[in-house]
């Protein structure tokens, strides 16, 4: 039975499935919408949505919910991250920036996952810096702007696979599939 991702987002599925697939799962898209709550605190956002699509669908179901914290800016956008991408997008972020030497930034990721009779919930966060001028055109939001620590080259510059060496998504996405397979041998 596959698991149901409930995202908008085509970028989060190419990420997440091959890492679930790694451990035996397929995930495919749903195109049940997102029930997205206003909180400080991306794992509730994401435990909320879960519960949420998992009442209506009745099947296993995976949500993510991440966000960029830059140290300088007090971990804005953080939780706003989708529409400050939206609105002042990566130009407006290196404009907040420009005269800001602290370009230390962290990426974090929220997964909740339920597979009757399992819930598994997962934090998780990649850290690095803000470049000074966007590079690369693979991703999506904040990549050509994030340089994870350990590579010279954005998250923009990387394919799925050299991003999923470093990222946020699949350090979550990793260990909640890796937690539910160790349920399933229980
Ligand atoms: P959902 O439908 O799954 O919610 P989304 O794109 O809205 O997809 P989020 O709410 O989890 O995703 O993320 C908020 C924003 O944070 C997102 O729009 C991006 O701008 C940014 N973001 C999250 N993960 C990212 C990543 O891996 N690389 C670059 N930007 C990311
Ligand atoms: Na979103």
């Amino acid at each position: 039975e596959p698991i149901y991702f409930i995202t908008g987002n085509k970028h989060k599925l190419l990420e997440a499935k091959p890492i679930a697939e790694k451990y035996g799962f397929i995930i495919v898209q749903s195109n049940y919408p997102k029930h997205e709550i206003q909180d400080s605190n991306i794992l509730n956002i994401a435990r909320h949505a879960a519960l949420n699509a998992y009442m209506n669908l009745k099947k296993p179901v995976l949500v993510e919910d991440a966000g960029l914290f830059i140290d300088a800016l007090k971990g804005f956008p953080g939780p706003y991250s989708s529409y400050v991408f939206k609105t002042i997008g990566i130009t407006g972020i290196l404009k907040l920036m420009e005269n800001i030497v602290d370009r230390k930034a962290c990426f974090k990721s929220a997964v909740a996952l339920i597979y009757e009779p399992f819930i598994i919930s997962v934090l998780e966060k990649t850290c690095g810096i803000i470049s000074r001028e966007p590079r690369g055109e693979q991703g999506f939001g904040f990549d050509p702007i994030f340089i994870p620590e350990g590579s010279n080259k954005t998250f923009g510059e990387m394919s799925i696979d050299e991003k999923n060496k470093y990222s946020h998504r699949a350090r979550s996405v990793e260990k909640a599939f890796s937690t539910l397979k160790q349920y399933f041998k229980n």
